[in-house]
């Protein structure tokens, strides 16, 4: 595979420039091109350069509003709402975080839904926003059918992510942030793009048998992480994502989606809780004997240590060529 090199200020300024010869206003576009190159800092290739294809088909076939300005509402003193009016997610994150988190240290509890927004990222920067300010952070959000729940060959759940933060003052969070398909579509996606096979057990074929091959898997159907423990995980994330925001679940975002290849519409649901209000002070001391224990078993890493020893690199990023050309080419 071939690669150009990129320094993660170059990233941003090529997303940037896309997106607003594309349509975009400053904020739309600022706030989208900092997740992008936050994506490719981290090494989250598959939710960074990778989807700004994606993110231009919505901008040119009028799916997603490039200028839209998302609206804020506290629906009770805990419950906030974000109506982005079409945008994509980062924005109406950005309008929505900062008062989730400041309800949330101060009452310990509080919830964010985010609808009318175009969901294409990863989910750490929301769950990891809640964390840097002392919180623990829950998202997640749904798609379109992709993935067949337990015991049925017949897709209905979306790649359905979930993202949860862990504070540690003075450290790096512990942050997941998964699909709860065996694999993400993107991560399929570019397996297929670069010609390698994926273990048996990630999806089915067109006809329904077990294959290696992520293209056909890309036209039949992925299977949930675990077996029906993850296919539940996958239908909370639809219930909390579309149930409780009142948004489309993903059977509902295929059937109004225009097709265009870019991100359906949909809802995300963000929880911040704060352990200083709940369990009280000394948690940090409690937690951190706990943490002790698990770094200290010989194997074990902690989810988000990879990408945060990626962030320490400040140098350049090896980006596909292809996709920088076919990126300067929707400039
Ligand atoms: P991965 O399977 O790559 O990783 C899932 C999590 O497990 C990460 O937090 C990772 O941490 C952690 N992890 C991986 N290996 C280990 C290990 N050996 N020990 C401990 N922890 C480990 O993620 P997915 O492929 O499932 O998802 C990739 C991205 O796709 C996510 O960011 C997700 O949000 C995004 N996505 C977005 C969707 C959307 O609709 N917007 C839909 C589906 C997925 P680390 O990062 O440090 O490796
Ligand atoms: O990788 O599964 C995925 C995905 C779907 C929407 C955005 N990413």
């Amino acid at each position: 595979m071939s690669t150009v090199d990129f320094s993660i200020s170059e990233i941003y300024d090529l997303s940037y420039k896309t997106m607003i010869s594309n349509g975009c206003d400053e904020p739309n576009a600022s706030a989208l091109s900092d997740i992008i190159s936050r994506a490719e800092r981290d090494g989250s290739h598959s939710h960074g350069l990778f989807r700004v294809p994606g993110y231009v088909k919505a901008l040119r076939s009028g799916k997603v509003n490039g200028k839209a300005k998302p609206e804020i509402t506290k629906k009770t003193s805990v419950v906030v709402h974000v109506n982005g009016n079409g945008c994509f997610a980062p924005l109406a994150q950005a309008v929505g975080l900062p008062e989730l988190s400041q309800i949330a240290l101060e009452t310990g509890i509080a919830a964010l839904s985010l609808t009318n927004i175009h969901h294409f990222a990863a989910l750490w920067p929301e769950t990891e926003f809640l964390a840097d300010r002392g919180l623990v952070g829950i998202a997640c959000t749904a798609y379109m059918p992709t993935v067949a729940p337990a015991g049925s060959s017949e897709k209905l759940f979306g790649t359905n992510p979930i993202s949860f933060a862990w504070p540690r003052p003075g450290k790096n969070p512990v942050c997941f942030d998964m699909a709860t398909s065996s694999m993400a579509l993107g991560d399929l996606q570019i397996a297929a793009r670069d010609g390698k096979k994926v273990p048996l057990g990630t999806g089915l074929d067109s006809k329904g048998e077990e294959t290696t091959n992520p293209a056909d898997i890309v036209a039949g159907v992925l299977l949930p992480f675990g077996g029906y423990k993850g296919s539940a995980i996958a239908l909370m994330v639809e219930l909390l994502a579309a149930g409780l925001t009142g948004e489309q679940f993903s059977f509902e975002a295929k059937l109004n989606d225009n097709a265009d290849g870019g991100p359906p519409r949909g809802g995300e649901m963000i929880l911040a809780f704060s352990p200083e209000k709940i369990a009280g002070p000394g948690w940090e001391d409690h937690v951190e004997g706990f943490m002790s224990k698990l770094e200290g078993l010989d194997g074990v890493r902690i989810p988000g240590e990879r990408r945060h020893k990626n962030r320490l690199n400040k140098g350049l990023r090896s980006i596909n060529s292809t996709l920088i050309k076919t990126i300067r080419e929707l400039s």
